[in-house]
């Protein structure tokens, strides 16, 4: 296994729409064993393979709480099919926005089709935490960020921080 370096804002890879995963690989498997060790160590609750460089519609996530009780998740091109009228507002991070968090009000619980790594077509309904990762996950495969649910103004002013961070950088 191994730990990737993330893709940090204003990467415009952040931005790509990810592709299909089609047949389930040894590369597959590999990919999401680097990606949960990369969650891991950041240490975040969930990952989109974008974030890694990997332009492909896998997410990893664990929200269990104790440490020594790890609960990994994967799931291969994973799809909302309903959503939850009601809504709740949670404060959310990203690990391409460091140390950035602002409340982001999504559906309450969504039910999601995915296939797992065995390429087996699975279904799962999830509240709380999960429901909230899931959606802010699945909107990473399609180029959508979490600061895209805020307002202009606070988006505006984070992109510039991380712009001038980037300019910075590389200076
Ligand atoms: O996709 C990501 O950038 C990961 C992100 C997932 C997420 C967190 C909160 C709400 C929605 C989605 C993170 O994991 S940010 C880090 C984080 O939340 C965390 C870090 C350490 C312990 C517990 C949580
Ligand atoms: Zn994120």
């Amino acid at each position: 296994m191994a730990i990737l370096p993330l893709v940090i804002l204003p990467d415009q890879r952040l931005r790509l729409v990810s592709e299909p995963v089609g047949t389930v690989t040894a590369e597959i498997r590999k990919i999401a064993d680097d990606m949960l060790e990369t969650m891991y160590d950041a240490p975040g609750v969930g990952l989109a393979g974008i974030q890694v460089g990997v332009q492909k519609r896998i997410v990893t996530i664990d929200t269990s709480k104790e440490e020594g009780a790890r609960r990994p998740q994967v799931f291969l091109d994973p799809v909302i099919t309903w959503e939850s009228e009601e809504t709740r507002g949670y404060e959310e991070g990203c690990l391409s926005i460091p140390d950035y968090y602002a409340e982001v009000t999504r559906p309450d619980r969504v039910r999601v089709r995915f296939r797992d790594l065995d390429g087996r077509e699975q279904e799962i309904e999830a509240d709380g935490l999960l429901a909230t990762c899931l959606q802010h996950e699945i909107d990473h495969l399609n180029g959508v960020l979490f600061i895209d649910h805020i307002s202009k103004l606070k988006r505006d002013r984070v992109m510039k921080k991380f712009a001038k961070a980037a300019k910075r950088d590389a200076a």
